[in-house]
């Protein structure tokens, strides 16, 4: 039996917490002078908070001091909690349930890769924390993706070889992350913006178990 390792990004993934996050960095950009479009966002899934502030202040070329820096991280984390402080099941993404009992019920290991430190109480809310062998997020990590370390150690933590991962992602820098590990990729989203993905879909809905069924064989 094959057995593979299927690994989960979380925020765009799983729940839709993209859009608070977008909207708690626009509330804290534009608090400081600096506008912020969706595009911009865009280039901030994925990517750690604290990389994604130092992007944001590039952009209105600005310079803070570490102290000023550190209180700016801590008020998008606080407006961000604020909005998911009520979150449930109903925040999970269409047929991601489906997906993940039907890899459970093949056998696979199903785990998480995210870049949040907030993944954990995410996935309590929600009531998922069970159905992950591995968790890996922000927490566990030194380098952001792109950089493939998030991944790798999914990997390492079910004793699978890259090639036998499988990723899915709704980042740019998630999927080349992917890519950089050696696994294969699975844009969730926007097929134009995610075309670095091996495979594309707009979302769980699309993507069926006899897919996941060939990709559990090969
Ligand atoms: P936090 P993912 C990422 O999660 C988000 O896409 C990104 O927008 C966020 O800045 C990053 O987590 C850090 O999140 O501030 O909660 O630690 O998509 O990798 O699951
Ligand atoms: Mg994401």
């Amino acid at each position: 039996m094959n057995k593979k390792c299927f690994i989960f990004d979380l925020d765009g993934v799983i729940v839709d917490t993209a859009k608070y996050h977008f909207l708690a960095w626009k509330n804290l950009a534009n608090s400081i002078g600096i506008d912020f479009s969706h595009a911009q966002n865009e280039q901030l899934k994925g990517v750690s908070r604290k990389r994604s502030l130092e992007k944001i202040l590039g952009w209105g070329n600005q310079t803070l001091s570490d102290i000023d820096f550190h209180s700016l991280m801590e008020k998008k984390n606080s407006e961000y909690l604020n909005y998911i402080t009520t979150m449930n099941r109903s925040e999970l993404l269409p047929d991601v349930e489906r997906t993940i009992n039907f890899l459970i019920e093949m056998n696979q290991f199903v785990t998480l890769g995210s870049a949040s430190k907030n993944a954990r109480p995410i996935l309590v809310k929600t009531n998922l924390l069970e159905a992950f062998d591995a968790i890996v997020d922000g927490n566990d990590v030194t380098e952001a993706k792109p950089n493939p370390e998030v991944f790798l150690k999914a990997a390492l933590l079910t004793n699978t070889q890259p090639n036998h991962c499988i990723v899915f992602e709704d980042s740019v820098a998630g999927i080349q992350a992917a890519n950089a590990a050696g696994m294969i990729s699975i844009g969730i989203g926007n097929e134009n913006i995610l075309s670095e993905a091996m495979y594309n879909f707009t979302d769980f809905t699309e993507l069926s178990n006899s897919f996941l069924e060939e990709l559990i064989k090969h």
